[in-house]
């Protein structure tokens, strides 16, 4: 939508049809979120943490229903099924429209419609995109405020742009999993979201606009929205390399964007630029530029504490929200793992559902309890983070949890391999969308869910900014998580990750001895520096070894996900596949 003569008549529409008791327009201002904060306390709708440990941080509960995303009601109205793919739910935008607007008839009675205007990408920076998310939810104006740059910023910078933004309205609704809707109208670029506050699904300049509608924008207008963390290696000569890297949900993007690393005496460190998004455009050099588009982080918190995840335990010490974790009675915050080795929390701790938790109850977080935090809180935050125009990228990252079948790391061939390398991804799910959580499924450039368009028209796209691009990045598989028999990981990853960054760095200076195999280039057996780390030769080879027959499988498993896209299969996929094939023998 363009103009605020429009964006008036967008808000006025929204509350005709949802009938709140009254409008909001935010401001972004340190009053307005004091004010809201206040309010949700009062309704119980957050809690206090302990103000010495966690200062102006609280924690929310939501309907335990309402704990992740939520795929199968996750819709792309695109005008032709196709263009959604078969990767995608859709339904036609009229017929999606009609249906869902009648939920959102009168689902605002007696409560407050915010109009949120927010900015996507750096204030100035000719990469930020404005939105405007309508919403009936408190904690989610709190959260946008923390995770975007919120209310006056972005309106200034709608001024500045000629009026335009992206509408998207949301209503928690009442709550009911069979009403909860998640609507992308693509040549429209418009949202609307009704059913669930959880974060995904709720705070829209994320997934829905920054990933799925932005997706759509890059393919028709040259550019790239993926689901990357962007980070810089600094080397023992002070430059700094900067790789971005797509692993699925809950598979490590924030931990290897945070990553401090164990040789930082020997000039080896990682500065943080983005952890879950990265807005990419070809510059006048013909490098490809990356910008983080978001202002905070909404991160997975079981599994993080000191040693992990230092960084982010720094990020979330004030000023944060915590979803769904457990609270301890000095009313500090309590997951699996935020104490190193300790398995149990202190007694008298509530566990996410606001209850007592005790002895042989399963968990006292949600699995896919998440913090939110401000990115400028990050002690490894890059000086560049903010840049208006990007840092430019010379790697991209792939990578999934895989207990088998994908090694700790290798390279592609060149571009077209690479690309084919993301296209075959898969992963294993996890609690961060509803549903089996472990299975195998495959999730391309871990952007199955976040797609907003036919899969196999993407990766067209992505072959063709690869031609476009005077150099096109380097592009690796990594994976943290093969485990073994007994079902321990064999890597121990985290800060450790940075010896994968650094014969990543090798190969970028086109350095560094490698042995070919049929999926890649591998580190040779002492490729890899692992000065300091006690690891035997044994386990390494174990990290490292292509099994054949696991890969003919994979191999067979592709060939069937790359079926399903027809005639939108670029061919260069097909020969890729084919080509492995031989490899493979
Ligand atoms: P989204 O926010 O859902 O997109 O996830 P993400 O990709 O940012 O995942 P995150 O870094 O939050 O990691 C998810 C889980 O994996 C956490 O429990 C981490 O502790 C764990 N994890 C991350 N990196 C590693 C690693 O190198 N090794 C192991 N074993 N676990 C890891
Ligand atoms: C993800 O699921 O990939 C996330 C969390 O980053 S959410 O924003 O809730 O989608
Ligand atoms: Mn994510």
């Amino acid at each position: 939508m363009s103009g605020i003569a429009a964006l008036e008549k967008w808000v006025e529409d929204c509350a005709q049809l949802t009938k709140p008791e009254r409008i909001v327009w935010c401001d972004g201002s340190e009053q307005e979120y004091a004010d809201l904060i206040a309010g949700m306390l009062r309704t119980g709708e957050l809690i206090q943490m302990n103000e010495r440990a966690y200062p102006n941080s609280y924690l929310h509960r939501s309907n335990p229903n309402d704990v992740a995303r939520t795929e199968e009601v996750t819709l792309i109205c695109s005008e032709r099924q196709e263009d959604a793919g078969p990767t995608n739910y859709w339904e036609d935008p009229k017929s999606a429209k009609a249906r869902v607007s009648k939920l959102f008839d009168g689902a605002m009675r007696g409560r407050t419609m915010y109009v949120v205007p927010y900015l996507m990408g750096p204030a100035g920076s000719p990469h930020a995109k404005v939105g405007v998310e309508i919403t009936d939810s408190a904690y989610v104006v709190a959260n946008v405020r923390i995770t975007t740059r919120m209310g006056k910023v972005a309106m200034d910078a709608l001024e500045k742009n000629g009026g335009q933004f992206v509408p998207g309205l949301h209503s928690t609704g009442d709550l009911d999993p069979k009403k909860r809707w998640i609507l992308h109208f693509p040549e429209e670029q418009l949202i609307w979201s009704i059913g669930s506050g959880y974060g995904g699904n709720a705070l829209l300049g994320k997934k829905c606009l920054s990933l799925r509608l932005a997706s759509w924008m890059g393919w028709k207008e040259g550019w790239m929205a993926e689901h990357m963390l962007i980070l810089g290696l600094e080397d023992p000569s002070g430059n700094v390399t900067y790789m971005a890297g797509a692993f699925p949900s809950a598979c490590g993007k924030t931990n290897l964007a945070m990553l401090v690393s164990p040789l930082a005496e020997r000039g080896w460190r990682v500065w943080t630029v983005g952890d879950d998004i990265a807005w990419m455009r070809i510059g006048e050099d013909g490098r490809l530029w990356a910008v983080n588009p978001e202002n905070g982080f909404f991160g997975v918190a079981p599994g993080t504490n000191v040693e992990t995840n230092p960084n982010a335990m720094a990020s979330l010490s004030a000023n944060s929200i915590f979803t769904n974790v457990g609270l301890t009675p000095d009313k500090l915050p309590w997951w699996e793992g935020i104490e190193p080795g300790v398995k149990t929390p202190p007694s008298g701790t509530i566990n996410w559902l606001g209850n007592q938790w005790k002895p042989g109850d399963e968990v006292v977080a949600h699995p896919n309890s998440r913090f939110t935090a401000p990115a400028s809180q990050c002690p490894s935050i890059s000086p560049h983070w903010e840049d208006p125009q990007g840092v430019p990228i010379s790697a991209f990252i792939f990578g999934g949890r895989r207990a088998r079948v994908a090694p700790l790391l290798y390279q592609a061939f060149n571009w077209q391999h690479g690309v084919f390398v993301g296209a075959g991804m898969a992963s294993e799910k996890t609690a961060a969308a509803a549903g089996k959580v472990g299975e195998t499924r495959r999730d391309p450039m871990a952007m199955l869910p976040f797609c907003g368009y036919n899969m196999g028209d993407y990766w067209g796209h992505w072959l063709e900014m690869g031609q476009k691009l005077e150099r096109p990045p380097e592009i690796f598989h990594v994976n943290w998580f093969r485990k073994d028999e007994d079902g321990n990981f064999l890597w121990p990853g985290f800060g450790e990750n940075v010896r994968a960054l650094m014969w990543m760095h090798e190969r970028i200076q086109g350095r560094g001895a490698v042995r070919e195999t049929a999926i890649g280039y591998r580190p040779t057996p002492d490729g890899l520096d692992l000065e300091g780390l006690d690891i035997s030769t044994h386990r390494m080879e174990r990290l490292l070894t292509v099994d054949r027959d696991d890969w003919q499988d994979e191999w067979a498993e592709q060939g069937v996900f790359f079926g399903q896209f027809k005639d939108h299969l670029p061919a260069a996929i097909g020969e890729e596949h084919d080509a492995l094939k031989r490899r493979l023998g």
